[in-house]
C-alpha cells in the first residue's frame, strides 16, 4: 500500500502475490497541484464540475497532513496497518469554500488484505453556518482487458449520463460491459458492486457505507489522446468504479460528522460471479 501527503492520495495497492491492483498512469507528471492519475483521488468538497469549484473539488490537490490525534475508530475495525491523514481549511480555499472543516481519511489494510478508506469530514465553522458537500472515492482499477470486464450489482438501476448532460436513464438488466466511453453516475446502488476482471480470473468486490452512488467511467481512445497524463492506450487496462455521494449532496450543521466508507477485495473469479444479481442466484441455484 502506497499514499501520498499530496491528495491523501492512495496510488498503490498489491495483493499477496505483489501484483498491483490499482492502475496508475505512466504519465502521471507528479507535479502538484496537477492531480495524480490514477490510484485513488479523493473528490471533495465537490464531484465532478456540478458546483463552483474546480473538477472535482479541491481536496485532491492539496498536501495532507498525518493525523497526529484521531478520534477513535469503532473497536471492529482490525486492520493489518494503516494510516490516518487529515486536511483542514486554508485562508485561501477560504476564499473559494469559505467553510471551516476537518477532513479525515484512514487508509487501512485488512487482515486479509482488503482495503479500507474511511473518510470522516466535520463541519467545525464557529459561525453557526452549515455547509453541503458531494463526494467520491475515484477509484482507478487496475483490468487485464477492458474489453473482456463485466460490471454487476447496478443492473436496472437509473444513472445519469455525463456523455448526455446528465440525462438521466435506466439501465438495461444485465451486468454492464464496454465497448466505448462510459461516463455514468448510478444512483441509490446496492452496498456491494463487483468488477469482474475475466482475464484475470480476478473479481473486485467493493462494499460502501454512506455513499449511496456509484460512478462508472471509462475514457476510451478519443479522450484517452486529449488526456495529456494518460497514455493513449492505458485506457483498455483501467476502469474507474467510483463509490460516491452526488445525486443528494450532504449538508452538516457545525459540529456535526459525516462518514464514508469504501473496503475493496480482490478474489479469484469463481468466488462471485452471479452472486450479486438476485435473478441470477436464483437460476444459477
Ligand atoms: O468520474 C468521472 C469523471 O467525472 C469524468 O467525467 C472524467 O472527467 C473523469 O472524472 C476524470 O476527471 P479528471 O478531472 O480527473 O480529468
Amino acid at each position: 500500500m502506497q499514499v501520498y501527503l499530496f491528495g491523501g492520495h492512495v496510488t498503490s495497492w498489491k495483493n499477496e502475490l505483489g501484483e498491483e491492483l490499482l492502475f496508475l498512469s505512466s504519465k502521471n507528471t507528479f507535479k502538484p497541484p496537477k492531480a495524480i492519475r490514477g490510484g485513488i483521488p479523493i473528490c471533495f468538497p465537490q464531484f465532478g464540475n456540478t458546483g463552483s469549484l474546480e473538477q472535482h473539488g479541491f481536496a485532491r490537490n492539496r498536501f495532507w497532513s498525518v493525523d497526529p490525534d484521531p478520534p477513535p475508530f469503532p473497536s471492529n475495525t482490525s486492520s493489518r496497518a494503516f494510516v490516518d491523514l487529515i486536511l483542514g481549511h486554508s485562508e485561501e480555499d477560504a476564499k473559494i469554500w469559505p467553510h471551516r472543516y476537518e477532513c479525515r481519511l484512514r487508509v487501512a489494510l485488512g487482515p486479509g488484505g482488503d482495503l479500507m478508506l474511511t473518510s470522516r469530514i466535520r463541519n467545525t465553522n464557529t459561525d453557526g453556518k452549515s455547509f453541503t458537500f458531494t463526494f467520491a472515492y475515484h477509484t482507478y482499477f487496475f483490468v487485464t482487458d477492458i474489453s473482456e470486464v463485466r460490471v454487476e450489482g447496478l443492473e436496472t438501476l437509473d444513472y445519469l449520463d455525463n456523455l448526455k448532460n446528465r440525462e438521466r436513464f435506466t439501465e438495461q438488466g444485465d451486468a454492464i460491459t464496454f465497448e466505448s466511453e462510459v461516463d455514468k453516475v448510478y444512483l441509490s446502488t446496492p452496498t456491494k458492486i463487483a468488477i469482474l476482471d475475466h482475464e484475470r480470473k480476478r473479481t473486485f468486490v467493493l462494499r460502501k457505507d454512506g455513499l449511496p452512488d456509484a460512478v462508472v467511467w471509462n475514457p476510451w481512445d478519443k479522450k484517452a489522446k486529449a488526456m495529456s497524463d494518460f497514455g493513449d492506450d492505458e485506457y483498455k487496462y483501467m476502469l474507474c468504479v467510483e463509490a460516491a455521494c452526488v445525486e443528494k449532496p450532504i449538508t452538516l450543521k457545525p459540529g456535526e460528522e459525516w462518514r464514508g466508507r469504501l473496503e475493496i477485495s480482490a478474489v479469484p473469479s469463481s468466488y462471485c460471479s452471479g452472486q450479486l444479481d438476485p435473478r441470477r442466484v436464483l437460476f444459477t441455484g
